[in-house]
């Protein structure tokens, strides 16, 4: 077999495994060949809009069946919840701080080192196809094919090694076939990694011609927090300028203006069809207050599980691919999204806070005879970890700079732990879109600690156990008093452990307000 003579090649020996002190019971299996790797990643997609993780509003067949041959992870939790500075902390296995990309405002230094790079030193081919949103141009990749930024839902651009081209057709189907692409013109000598990130379901869920009208007769469950007051809690979740109600945008967001201008004159046909007569209905109830909040969730979710839709189906291809292929045996499926989303929780949209529906991500992940199948994990995994992982899978070390922990342990057979009792989260992007106060807090199995430490000073604490949808900020509560005083102890702990610190926070605040002055 190739795949045989790989391993020899690029040194995959017991010797070598020995030599990196590497006794556990997966890495102590040199013979067994890498796996694939096939990383899919949406954008914004929510375990509330999967129906794996029992969400109530749409059907995910194709992830679903991941989960089942694979493992689910419940608690997996982002470090910084936006797009890129989500992608960073995958790519290298480092948090924001000590990889350079805090926000969707920098450009990520291409020149550290990421997973891909070593495993594409290791011998693997690797790709990456789809949404990248780092500014800089991709490394670590024999080939890249990347939309510009966000890149467009319809006729979108791609830059391909350099090159920028318009595609006619939609965005989550390029992908798949330009993904097929690269599989089908692999080199069957090595193992890949194809990392295939979508754009959908990110803002302004714009669906595919066929999905235009699913959902058109169907009555989404409102979230129980639609409505919240925000009492208890800090100046932070007032402030912020993500509600449904005063900041998604009507013609933009909820389609009630003209087509998007890139469409052809068939596909504004169809998308005209289709939402006309949404637009008509608008006009003739002219909903207000708290009944234009149910209508703009109804129609947001009609959007938004309509992208997901094409990424569910798109996922069906590539495993029926993996499947045809002779591929599915020897490749570890992964799908994920960059964070989580709200979709109408807390009467949001977007992400950032480090509230449970965005900052836990989805993820769920298949590698037949090392994974065992329908394995669920409630193990503390983050996306720090993710690198770290896919490189102890193909035997290899992580490199010493990498900050995460390899759940290999919890993948074998579902059981052991990563051993960590909590997430260390930091987000940074304020003032900025949307306006969530810069924060950083921990995530224990059972609480959640929140620092609010800019242009307000404010702590917020939840007892998840008792109170899940994170509505009663119990930190002045005197019952809570020694619970704040460990947490608050074990946030310090974890600051250092990880290299950041207030000093190092404020560092960061000053030469950001100084970039913004500037401009
Ligand atoms: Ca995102």
């Amino acid at each position: 077999m190739k795949r045989r003579e790989f391993v020899r090649t690029v040194g995959w020996s017991a010797a070598a495994l020995t030599a990196a002190g590497m006794d556990d019971l997966l890495w102590g299996r040199p013979k067994a060949a890498p796996p694939n790797i096939l990383y899919i990643m949406a954008d914004d997609h929510t375990t509330q809009a999967m129906s794996c993780y029992g969400g109530r509003l749409n059907k995910t067949a194709a992830m679903d069946r991941i989960a089942k041959e694979g493992v689910r992870f419940d608690d997996c939790f982002c470090t910084n919840g936006i797009c890129a500075p989500s992608r960073a902390v995958i790519l290298t296995g480092k948090y924001s701080h000590r990889n350079g990309l805090r926000d969707n405002a920098h450009a990520f230094d291409g020149t550290q080192t990421t997973f891909p790079k070593w495993l594409q030193k290791a011998g693997y081919q690797t790709g990456l196809i789809g949404k990248w949103h780092l500014q800089s141009d991709p490394t670590g990749f024999d080939y890249w094919s990347i939309l510009p930024g966000q890149g467009d839902y319809y006729n979108p651009d791609f830059i391909e090694m350099g090159g920028r081209q318009r595609f006619p057709g939609y965005v989550t189907d390029l992908i798949t076939n330009f993904a097929v692409g690269f599989l089908e013109k692999r080199r069957k000598d090595k193992p890949f990694l194809l990392m295939m990130h979508h754009k959908a379901p990110h803002r302004n869920w714009q669906p595919a011609p066929r999905h235009l009208t699913m959902y058109d007769d169907v009555r989404f469950p409102e979230p129980e927090t639609l409505f919240d007051d925000y009492a208890t809690r800090s100046r932070a979740a007032r402030e912020q300028e993500m509600t449904l109600r005063d900041h998604m945008d009507i013609a933009s967001d909820l389609k009630m203006g003209p087509p998007p201008a890139r469409m052809t004159e068939e596909q504004k046909a169809l998308w005209e069809a289709a939402y006309a007569p949404k637009r008509e209905a608008f006009k003739r109830l002219n909903p207000q207050g708290e009944a234009l909040v149910r209508w703009k969730y109804q129609r947001y979710m009609q959007d938004y599980l309509a992208t997901v839709a094409a990424v569910d189906e798109s996922i069906g291809k590539m495993l029926e691919y993996l499947d045809k292929a002779g591929l599915a045996g020897e490749t570890l499926v992964v799908y994920a999204s960059d964070q989580g989303f709200y979709l109408g929780e807390h009467g949001w949209f977007d992400k950032r806070f480090m509230f449970e529906e965005s900052l836990r991500m989805p993820l769920v992940m298949r590698l037949p005879g090392r994974i065992k199948p329908g394995s669920v994990s409630a193990d503390l995994v983050s996306n720090l970890d993710f690198g770290p992982t896919f490189l102890a899978l193909a035997g290899l070390k992580p490199p010493a700079e990498m900050q995460g922990v390899p759940f290999v342990d919890v993948l074998m057979e579902g059981r052991a732990k990563s051993g960590r009792e909590a997430v260390y989260y930091h987000y940074y992007e304020y003032p900025a879109v949307h306006m969530v106060k810069r924060h950083y807090g921990i995530r224990t199995r059972r609480y959640k600690l929140i620092h609010f430490y800019y242009d307000i000073d404010a702590w917020e604490l939840y007892d998840l156990d008792k109170d899940p949808r994170e509505l009663k900020n119990v930190h002045d509560d005197p019952a809570y008093a020694s619970i704040a005083r460990e947490l608050k102890a074990e946030l310090k702990r974890l600051q250092t452990f990880y290299g950041d610190s207030d000093e190092l926070a404020r560092k960061f605040l000053e030469e950001d307000l100084a970039r913004t002055q500037k401009k």
